[in-house]
């Protein structure tokens, strides 16, 4: 079934994020009550938003927030590489957390930030899809992944329908090279978030989140059954971009993850 947005309750977690901040604008006006929610308070509430902070890593403190929600945008979280520990409590055992909250509250649609570090160690230039190997870059990366096999498990055991984006670069500009192929302009964000949220019959679908960029290296698969057509591209900012990026030789001019490569090993 269509979600029907006017009639819902929306919970976008990690409403205090970037990205969450430009959802929170964006989705407020198009759903009957937005259930805000970050680990800290969120400011100048507007008349249909309600503000609940949780940490994901509080079970029955998620099992609270689920409470009467139609629809979730799972955007909270660590939203970069970092050492395991640092990543677990809200990415691995917070997507369990979600899971099991939406099950017992009846949530039946979830859109899940993940990530295109699910696949950062594939070559820069090499074209990808959804169904190619996962090669995570990192514990950040593995985390997103287990995210995508948890709303695997949940929609074919519960019926709770996922879709999981791989997102790229989503900023208001690309910052550098490898962003001309992995912008997502906060634009296209939106018709992407909106297409994975009322599309009828997602059942479990991963997508590539990334605007029309010429140099994109990810694959459109799953765009057409949500209806997503991305508008931006980074093309008009190649001549500026063009040159920056790290030396040549090193991982994270190599490989799709860019700076994640650089990032660890973190030793004791
Ligand atoms: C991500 O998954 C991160 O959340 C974001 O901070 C960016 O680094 C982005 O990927 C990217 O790959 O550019």
């Amino acid at each position: 079934m269509p979600l029907e947005l006017s009639k819902q309750t929306l919970l976008p977690t990690g409403a205090a994020g970037t990205l969450g901040r430009a959802l929170r604008a964006r989705f407020a006006p198009r759903c009957q009550t937005l259930r805000l929610s970050d680990l800290g308070p969120s400011a100048g509430l507007a008349a249909n938003e309600q503000d609940q902070p949780c940490n994901l890593a509080d079970r029955a403190g998620m099992e609270a927030l689920l409470r009467g929600v139609d629809a979730v945008l799972h955007f909270g979280g660590v939203s970069v590489e970092n050492p395991f520990e640092t990543v677990a409590p809200a990415n691995i055992e917070g997507v369990f957390n979600l899971y099991e909250a939406a099950r017992l509250s009846g949530a039946r649609r979830i859109v899940f930030a993940s990530s295109n570090h699910t696949t950062g160690c594939y070559a820069q230039g090499e074209a990808i899809g959804p169904d190619s190997a996962p090669r995570p870059d990192g514990y950040y990366g593995v985390s997103k992944l287990f995210g995508e096999n948890m709303a695997s498990l949940y929609w074919d055991r519960y019926g709770i329908e996922t879709v999981s984006l791989r997102i790229g670069t989503a900023t208001p500009e690309p910052p550098d090279r490898r962003g001309l192929s992995t912008w997502l302009s906060l634009d296209d964000l939106e018709r992407l978030v909106l297409a994975a949220l009322t599309a009828p019959d997602v059942g479990c679908l991963t997508v590539y989140g990334v605007s029309a960029n010429p140099a994109r290296w990810w694959s459109d698969a799953g765009w057409a059954q949500i209806g997503y057509a991305p508008q931006d591209s980074a093309e008009a900012w190649r001549e500026r971009l063009q040159d920056l990026t790290p030396p040549p030789e090193s991982p994270e001019a190599r490989l799709q993850g860019g700076s994640f490569l650089g990032i660890g090993p973190w030793t004791r």
